[in-house]
């Protein structure tokens, strides 16, 4: 384990695996173990959990990218022959905790994909708000040829990006999707050059930063939920958050602005 504090900013202890920095008020954490390709053992997966769950005020909004040539390859398979059937339930547990603090944290999260972003990488990277992706990114789920299944909250975010179809196939065949192919199923929002990622990570965290606090709060923690309602609660609870949104300060004082001509227009960018 290593402070993170003193060099970082964030008074966190983290294993060798992870690396935490602040540049002002975004986190970038760094998935560090390319020498196994950013495969996640069991400390890397506490130590995304105690970032999440630890990270100072201040901070607006989080980027994960990973060293090296790849995101992320996914569950570090040499752990998994130790375990017996409950302590791999466990196992997939933890995943669980520490995915969900990312999808219903305190700020939204932006992943920055380059080489392989498979299996668990995948799942980390689909419990992100935004996904740019270079274009030396591709996507796979090995789990089906290794003889596992996902345990990292693939089965319930992948299907919802990008199809149920989709994901029986990328598992039963060992299909393999390109970052062009990615960018057009919704597996990323934006695609950028070979080492453009982190730059693009960075600006689009700036601008989720700037926005109110109660506007990142409800598309984060609110309309994941609404979209999963029946209409009827999905419209109360609609009008229910708009109005809380529309009833705060920020809010007012954006509105004045736009209306004192002191705010920019909504143009094409
Ligand atoms: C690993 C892992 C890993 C690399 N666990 N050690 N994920 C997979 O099935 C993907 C497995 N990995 C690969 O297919 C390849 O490593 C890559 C395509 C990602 C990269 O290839 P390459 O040629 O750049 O690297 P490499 O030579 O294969 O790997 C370098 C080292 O990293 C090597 O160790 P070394 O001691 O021989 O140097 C690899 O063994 C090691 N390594 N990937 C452990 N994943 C919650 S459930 C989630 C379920 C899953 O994620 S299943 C999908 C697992």
């Amino acid at each position: 384990m290593s402070a993170a504090k003193s060099r970082s900013g964030f008074d966190i202890q983290l294993p060798r695996s992870l690396k935490a920095e602040r540049r002002d008020d975004i986190g970038i954490l760094s998935l560090a173990r390319p020498e196994k390709r950013n495969a996640i053992d069991d400390p890397t997966v506490l130590g995304i959990e105690t970032f999440f769950a630890s990270l100072p005020e201040g901070i607006k909004a989080v980027v994960v990218r990973g060293e090296g040539e790849h995101f992320c390859s996914g569950l570090d398979l040499g752990e998994l022959t130790a375990r017996n059937i409950p302590q791999g339930i466990a196992h997939s547990r933890n995943w669980h905790r520490a995915f969900e603090r990312i999808e219903f944290g305190k700020v939204p999260v932006v992943a920055v994909l380059h080489g392989a972003v498979v299996g668990g990488g995948l799942e980390i990277a689909a419990a992100c708000h935004i996904r740019v992706a270079e274009t030396s990114a591709y996507y796979a789920l090995p789990e089906g040829s290794r003889g596992i299944f996902v345990g990292g909250g693939g089965a319930v975010r992948l299907p919802r990006l990008i199809g149920t179809a989709r994901m029986t196939d990328m598992m039963l065949t060992g299909r393999t999707y390109g970052a062009e192919e990615g960018q057009a199923i919704g597996l990323s929002h934006y695609l950028v050059a070979p080492g453009a990622g982190l730059a693009k990570g960075i600006e689009l965290a700036e601008r989720i930063a700037g926005n109110a606090p109660m506007t990142n709060f409800a598309v984060m923690q609110v309309l994941p939920r609404i979209a999963e309602s029946d209409p009827a609660t999905g419209y109360l609870t609609e009008a229910l958050i708009s109005a809380i949104a529309q009833g705060d300060d920020e809010a007012k004082e954006r509105l004045k602005a736009f209306l004192e001509k002191r705010a920019p227009k909504t143009l094409r960018n």
